[in-house]
């Protein structure tokens, strides 16, 4: 089987790609990805069966030859980070819209089965007191150029498949932690922050809660859409993860050995999303999914341990992403 990873060098991408070269010998796998400042061509380094195309999910030309040569595409490749929406949301719109609608039409052409990644955000927040959490018919309500982009391309995803018959699936997923993510993102930025010796920087109270999964668990579920979903169905991904920021931030300062309260509090993010929280019942029913990292705690202290050794790695983007959270008050 021939699998076209968009977004490989990534975050989520690169444990994707990691986990199916371990998992899945049958797989060869092509990474397209632009290796922005999020992708890291080095995490690829040495694994079998994988080939990395450097380009753009919005160039048509580039993305038709490679769907062409595929059985299945993953689309993971995006803007990701909310707080850079808000400082200029042109390649959020350049990406994410106009990079699925590109690989819409080439599995359109070529009839090629298609797995788009997407996240909870579309659905907007939910209150702290709402016993509600999100399902499959929860209605759209992004708040933020990054999650109305995300938001706009699941439903074109959902118009090629009513329209055109194109064979595709969505996942929406909550918030992913595990190793190689970005030192810009909430848990890498505070875990390397320690690492330094400096505070965890919190957004406003830190009473905002986020419903984590570890990334491997997403990755499972997400091939299990691919093997047994229903063309044309949306499955939400979460494993029942729901811990305030702050929760988060005392147990990091716990696990570093600081003391609870060591941590500075900063501005803001504008229109900073209170609380997501998944119901991933047809996910687990349907398909049988059940998350591997059950304890946050364990999976946290993986995680901490993942940068503590690989400094190598995150090290480079760390001065540059602080300079940024500096310039918006955020340091
Ligand atoms: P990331 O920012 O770590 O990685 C994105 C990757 O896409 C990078 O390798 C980057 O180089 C590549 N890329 C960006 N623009 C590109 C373009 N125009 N063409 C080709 N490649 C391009 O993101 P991530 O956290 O790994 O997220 C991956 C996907 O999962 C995204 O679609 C995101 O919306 C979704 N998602 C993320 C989370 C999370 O918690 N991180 C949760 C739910 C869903
Ligand atoms: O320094 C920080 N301090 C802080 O309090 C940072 C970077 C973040 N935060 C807060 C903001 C959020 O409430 O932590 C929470 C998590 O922040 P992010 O890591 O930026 O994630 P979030 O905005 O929740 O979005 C993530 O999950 C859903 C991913 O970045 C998205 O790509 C995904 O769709």
């Amino acid at each position: 089987m021939r699998v076209l990873v968009t977004g490989g060098a990534g975050f989520i991408g690169t444990n994707f790609v990691r986990q199916t070269v371990r998992e899945r010998p049958d797989v060869d796998v092509t990474v397209l990805d632009l290796l922005t400042y999020a992708g890291d061509a080095r995490n690829l380094d040495g694994l079998d069966r994988v080939r990395l195309v450097q380009g753009d999910v919005a160039d048509t030309a580039v993305v038709d030859g490679l769907v062409a040569e595929a059985d299945l595409v993953v689309h993971f490749a995006a803007e990701s980070h909310n707080d850079n929406s808000l400082h200029d949301p042109s390649p959020f719109v350049r990406t994410n819209l106009l990079g699925t609608y590109a690989l819409l039409e080439a599995v359109r052409t070529h009839d090629v089965r298609y797995h788009h990644i997407s996240t909870d955000e579309v659905y907007g927040d939910l209150e702290l007191d709402d016993p509600a959490r999100f399902t499959e018919s929860t209605p759209y309500n992004p708040s933020s150029p990054y999650s109305s982009t995300k938001a706009g391309s699941d439903l074109l995803v959902r118009a090629w498949v009513r329209s055109f018959g194109v064979r595709a699936t969505i996942s929406n997923c909550s918030n992913n932690y595990g190793p190689y993510q970005h030192v810009e993102k909430f848990i890498p930025r505070q875990v390397t922050n320690l690492i330094d010796g400096v505070r965890p920087k919190l957004y406003g109270a830190g009473q905002n809660v986020r419903d984590w999964i570890h990334v491997e668990d997403h990755n499972a579920a997400v091939w299990a859409i691919i093997e047994k979903g229903r063309i044309g169905e949306t499955y939400l991904i979460g494993a029942d993860g729901e811990e305030s920021n702050l929760e988060v931030v005392k147990a990091l300062l716990t696990a570093f050995e600081r003391p609870e309260d060591d941590f500075d509090h900063v501005t803001d993010r504008a229109g900073h999303d209170m609380r997501y929280a998944i119901d991933s019942t047809r996910l687990r029913t349907e398909l049988g999914w059940r998350p591997r990292y059950t304890s946050f705690a364990d999976g946290l202290a993986d995680t901490v341990t993942w940068y503590r050794e690989n400094e190598d790695w995150w090290r480079p983007a760390k001065a540059a992403t602080e300079a940024r959270y500096r310039a918006s008050g955020q340091a």
